[in-house]
């Protein structure tokens, strides 16, 4: 390695100084975090599907688990910057013991089957009943995902089309996707952060409107405080509202 000597050194630390005011500033801008949860039975590559959006990784020797509660990505959505906030379960789906904390105040959910096991798909209302218990009820906008759509074609036990069927009775967005190709992967997740943004903006403006109407000014609370105007960094509680629209297009599987 070539010597920088003192200034060099100096450079570099002034470069890392910078570097990292610059990520907390950045930090200090996020707009929302949206909390997003991933369900469904084990081994449908949950984990590997987070791995792929948050990091763009994936690891071949991954284990059921992993040791953290959930994994971010901050993106720009119409000129917001958005924090996702994702949540994997550390193998409590084995069990079927996924907890209500685990769903409190989730925007999204991804509910992911894998397209080689039929029992995973049959388990999806399974998910899905208990994301609408736990989560809040209908605002949380589900997506569903079928998962591995790389395996050869003789490995499949669920077409594309019935999951697209199930996935209209149910008001879902439906992809196939595949973590280990990263096909679908990023647009499943940043059509799910853009439906949350566009409900949550919605019920923003509406709460806005109803505040002006009742003609509430400044910051004293003396409105209702469980509503919440001011999205940052909070789990915000959002209006009965889902619409099936963006994902449903992309239900053929764009993967071979
Ligand atoms: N072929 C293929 N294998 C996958 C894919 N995603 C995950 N896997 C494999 O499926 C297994 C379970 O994945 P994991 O993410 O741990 O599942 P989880 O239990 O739902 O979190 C692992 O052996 C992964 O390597 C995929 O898209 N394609
Ligand atoms: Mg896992």
């Amino acid at each position: 390695m070539v010597a920088l000597g003192q200034g060099g050194n100096r450079t570099k630390e002034a470069e890392e100084e910078a570097a990292a005011r610059w990520e907390s500033e950045k930090e200090a801008e996020i707009d929302y975090v949206f909390k997003v949860v991933v369900v469904g039975d084990s081994a449908v590559g949950k984990t590997q599907l987070l791995a792929r959006f948050t990091r763009d990784e994936f690891a071949l020797d991954s284990k059921s688990t992993i040791g953290v509660e959930f994994q971010t990505r901050t993106l720009t959505l119409h000129r917001k910057r958005v924090k996702a906030q994702i949540w994997d379960t550390a193998g409590q789906e084995r069990y079927r013991a996924v907890t209500s904390a685990y769903y409190r105040g989730a925007l999204g959910a991804m509910v992911v089957y894998d397209v080689t096991r039929r029992a995973t798909f049959e388990h999806v209302a399974r998910w899905v009943e208990e994301l609408r218990a736990h989560a809040d009820g209908s605002s949380t906008v589900v997506a569903l995902i079928g998962n591995k759509a790389d395996m050869p074609a003789g490995r499949r036990e669920v077409a594309a089309d019935e999951a697209a069927r199930l996935a209209e009775e149910q008001g879902l967005f439906f992809s196939e996707a595949s973590a280990l190709t990263g096909d679908n992967v990023e647009r499943a997740f940043l059509t799910l952060l853009e439906e949350v943004f566009a409900v949550v903006s919605r019920r923003a403006l509406e709460l806005d409107e109803a505040r002006r109407m009742r003609g509430d000014q400044g910051q004293g609370d003396g409105g209702r405080g469980g509503e919440v105007l001011s999205l940052k960094g909070t789990a915000v509680d959002v209006g009965s509202i889902m619409e099936t629209s963006a994902m449903k297009r992309s239900s053929q599987c764009a993967c071979s």
